[in-house]
C-alpha cells in the first residue's frame, strides 16, 4: 500500500488560523476566538435548556429551590418547548430557502436571469406529481410544477406529497405514529403555537412535534429545495475542485459567495464570465476574477460549476483576514454579523442581498428574479474596481488547499455504481444493488452520513476529520454535506487518493468505482438526498431503513437547522450520533425521550458523546450490531 498520501492536519489548519489571528489583532478587530473567551463560562441554565423567556412573567430558571416557573412549567416542559422551537426555526429556515428555489423556477424564462437547466428532472417531477406535459412548452411545465410545489407550503389539508418516495415500511410507520407532516408552513405554525405560554406542557408531545416539523423540513421544504435547485441550476454530477483558504488568489480579484440559496451566487458566477468584467479586472492589474464559495453555498456552487470552496463556518472571518477579498456577498443563514466589522478593517466590500439577512455595515442590494443579473454584474464590477485598494501590509494567504472530488448526488452515485455493475450482481442500471452487495458481502461494513457545522465547543474540524479517518479505516463509507463535507475537503479526504487510508474492502470499492471514500453530497438542504439514498437502499434491499447499517453523525453541530435535520433523520429511522448535546440536559425526561423513546416511534434516536474517540467506537459498534441483526 502506498503511504505517500497525507492529510492536511487540524494542527496545520490551526497554525493558519493562528497566523490570521495575528492580523486580526494588528487591525484591532475581535474574531470568534476572542468572543468564545468572553462568553465562557456559558450560562448554565441556557446550556441545560431550563431557562424560559416565552412570557414576561419570566424569565424563569429552574433550580432545586425553584423547580417550577411562575406558570408552573417544569424543567421537562421548558426544555421541551425550547427544543421544539429550535426545530421549528430550523425547518422554517431550510423550507423558506426551498421556497425561494421554487420561485426561481416559476420565474424562469429563456431570456430571463434563471433558466431550466435539468429539463429531464423537471419532467420526472411532473410525472411524479401527475402534471400533464404533452404539447407544453418546458417553461410552462416549469411554472405548473413550481406552483404545485409552492402549494406544499400552504395547502389546506393533506400531508407532504414527497412522503411517497420513501419505502412502504417507512410510510406505514409515519402513518401509524402520526409523523406525517402537515403542509410545511402549517407545521411550523403548529410548533410555535404549541410552545406559546399556556399551551403544550407534555415533553413527549413536544418531542413528537419536533419530529413532525423536522419531517416537514426533510421530506418537505429541504427536499423541494434540493430538487428545484437541481432543475434550475443543474443536477450535480461528479467533478473535481479544490478547498481551503489557499483557493484565494493574490493576483486575482477575489469574490466570496457566502450563505445557502444558490440564486445570488449563480448571478455572481455568470457576471464573472462577462468579458467586459474580465477586461476590467485586468485593467486594474489583476490576472482575472476568482469566485469562491463559503459555507453551504460553496457546496452548491462547487457541485454544479466546480467553483472552489474557501472554507466552512468558522473560517468566515479568516477568509477576510487574508486581506485579498475584494467583495463578500451573502444571501442567508450562517453569516456572522461580525463579517461587517471585520470587512470595515480591510478594503473588502460587504454586500447583503436578502430581506431575510439584513446586516449592519453592508451594502444592501435585495436580489429578485428580475434584477439578479444586474446586481450580480454590479457587485463583480465593484469588486474589480476595489482590487486596487488592497493594503499590501495586511495580506497573508495560507497556502493550504486540497483537491476535492465532489458532486455525488443520488444521480451521481448511481452513475458511478452503473460503471461497476457486473454479471454476478445484476444487469440493471440505475440501482443501488452493487452497493448493497458490497455491504452484504462485508467489503463495505456500512455507511455514515456526516452533517453539520463547526462549533467552538469542540475543537473545530477535529472531530469531523478524526472520526471520518477511523470510519474509513474500518471500511465504513462516508457521505457528507454542509460544513462536515468541507472539513473533509480541507483535510484531503475528498481526494480519490485518500483511499489509501481505507480498510482493504473500501479501498477496493473506491478503486473499482473511481470514488473517494468520503462522498460529497452537497449542502445542508441536500441531507434530503441522504434520506432518498437511505430509503432507496432500503427499497432495493427489501428491508426497512432502521435495519440498514447506516448512521447519521453530527460531531460539531450548532444551528437550529441541525435540530430540524436531526429530527427528520431520526424519524426516517436512522440513529444519529451527536458530538454536542442538545440543550436539554436539565431534563432527564427530555434526554430519555431524544436518546431512547423516539426509537420506539420511528426506529431512530440520538447517541450523544463529546469525546470523538468514544463517538466513533459507538458508531462502529452500532454498524456491526445492525449487520449482526441482518445475519451478514
Ligand atoms: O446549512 S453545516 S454551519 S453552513 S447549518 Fe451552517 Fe451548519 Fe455549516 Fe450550511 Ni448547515
Ligand atoms: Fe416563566 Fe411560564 Fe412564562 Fe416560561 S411561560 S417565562 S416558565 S411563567
Amino acid at each position: 500500500m502506498s503511504l505517500e498520501f497525507e492529510v492536511t492536519t487540524v494542527e496545520q489548519m490551526e497554525a493558519d488560523t493562528a497566523r490570521l489571528y495575528e492580523t486580526a489583532q494588528k487591525v484591532g478587530i475581535d474574531v470568534w476566538q476572542d468572543r468564545v473567551k468572553n462568553q465562557t463560562p456559558h450560562c448554565g441554565f441556557g446550556e441545560k435548556g431550563i431557562c424560559c423567556r416565552i412570557c414576561t412573567m419570566g424569565p424563569c430558571r429552574i433550580t432545586p429551590k425553584a423547580p417550577k416557573g411562575i406558570c408552573g412549567a417544569t424543567a421537562d416542559t421548558i426544555a421541551g418547548r425550547n427544543y421544539l422551537r429550535m426545530a421549528a426555526a430550523g425547518a422554517a429556515a431550510h423550507s423558506d430557502h426551498g421556497r425561494e428555489c421554487l420561485w426561481k423556477l416559476y420565474d424562469a424564462a429563456p431570456d430571463g436571469n434563471f433558466h431550466i437547466t435539468d429539463a429531464a428532472k423537471l419532467l420526472r417531477m411532473a410525472e411524479e406529481w401527475g402534471i400533464e406535459t404533452e404539447g407544453k412548452d418546458i417553461y410552462e411545465v416549469g411554472r405548473e410544477v413550481a406552483l404545485k410545489g409552492l402549494n406544499e407550503y400552504g395547502k389546506l389539508s393533506g400531508t407532504s406529497i414527497l412522503l411517497k418516495r420513501a419505502n412502504p415500511e417507512r410510510q406505514k410507520v409515519w402513518k401509524e405514529q402520526g409523523l406525517e407532516p402537515h403542509p410545511i408552513d402549517r407545521e411550523v405554525v403548529t410548533a410555535m403555537h404549541m410552545t406559546h405560554v399556556g399551551c403544550t406542557a407534555d415533553p413527549t408531545a413536544l418531542v413528537h412535534e419536533a419530529m413532525k416539523v423536522g419531517m416537514a423540513d426533510g421530506w418537505g421544504g429541504s427536499m423541494l429545495g434540493t430538487d428545484f435547485s437541481d432543475i434550475v441550476y443543474g443536477t450535480p454530477m461528479p467533478k473535481v475542485t479544490e478547498g481551503n483558504l489557499g483557493v484565494l488568489e493574490k493576483d486575482y480579484v477575489n469574490v466570496i459567495c457566502h450563505g445557502h440559496d444558490p440564486a445570488v451566487a449563480e448571478m455572481i458566477v455568470n457576471a464573472s464570465e462577462d468579458p467586459e468584467l474580465i477586461a476590467l479586472a485586468r485593467k486594474n492589474g489583476a490576472k482575472g476574477i476568482n469566485i469562491v464559495g463559503l459555507c453551504c453555498v460553496a457546496n452548491e456552487m462547487a457541485m454544479r460549476h466546480g467553483i472552489r470552496m474557501v472554507g466552512n463556518y468558522l473560517q468566515q472571518e479568516n477568509a477576510i483576514l487574508t486581506g485579498v477579498v475584494d467583495a463578500i456577498v451573502v444571501d442567508l443563514q450562517c453569516i456572522f454579523p461580525n463579517i461587517g466589522p471585520v470587512s470595515e478593517c480591510f478594503h473588502t466590500k460587504f454586500y447583503t442581498t436578502s430581506p431575510i439577512a439584513q446586516i449592519p455595515y453592508s451594502t444592501y442590494l435585495p436580489v429578485t428574479s428580475q434584477n439578479g443579473g444586474e446586481i450580480g454584474y454590479r457587485i463583480v464590477k465593484e469588486a474589480c474596481e476595489n482590487f486596487v485598494n488592497r493594503d499590501e501590509g495586511k495580506i497573508f494567504i495560507p497556502d493550504h488547499k486540497r483537491k476535492a472530488a465532489i458532486g455525488y448526488s443520488c444521480e451521481g452515485i448511481k452513475s458511478r455504481l452503473d460503471t461497476v455493475t457486473n454479471s454476478h450482481v445484476d444487469e440493471e442500471l440505475d440501482t443501488y444493488k452493487p452497493l448493497i452487495e458490497c455491504v452484504k458481502s462485508g467489503v463495505i461494513r456500512g455507511a455514515a452520513a456526516f452533517v453539520g457545522c463547526n462549533n467552538p465547543r469542540v475543537r473545530p474540524d477535529y472531530s469531523h476529520i478524526e472520526i471520518m479517518k477511523k470510519l474509513i479505516a474500518n471500511d465504513i463509507v462516508i457521505v457528507a454535506t454542509g460544513c462536515a463535507a468541507q472539513a473533509a475537503s480541507k483535510a484531503g479526504l475528498l481526494e480519490k487518493e485518500a483511499k489509501v487510508l481505507c480498510g482493504e474492502g473500501l479501498r477496493r470499492v473506491c478503486t473499482l468505482a473511481d470514488i473517494p471514500p468520503v462522498l460529497h453530497m452537497g449542502s445542508c438542504v441536500d441531507i434530503s438526498r441522504m434520506m432518498l439514498l437511505a430509503t432507496g437502499i432500503a427499497k432495493d434491499w427489501g428491508i426497512d431503513v432502521p435495519q440498514v447499517p447506516v448512521v447519521g453523525v453530527a460531531p460539531e453541530w450548532m444551528s437550529e437547522k441541525a435540530v430540524a435535520i436531526a429530527n427528520y433523520v431520526v424519524a426516517t429511522g436512522i440513529d444519529t450520533y451527536l458530538g454536542v448535546s442538545p440543550q436539554d440536559t436539565g431534563s432527564e425526561k427530555m434526554m430519555n425521550l431524544i436518546t431512547s423513546e423516539t426509537r420506539d416511534w420511528a426506529g431512530g434516536a440520538y447517541y450523544i458523546n463529546d469525546n470523538p474517540d468514544d463517538l466513533v467506537n459507538a458508531i462502529i459498534n452500532a454498524i456491526e450490531a445492525k449487520r449482526a441483526a441482518l445475519g451478514i
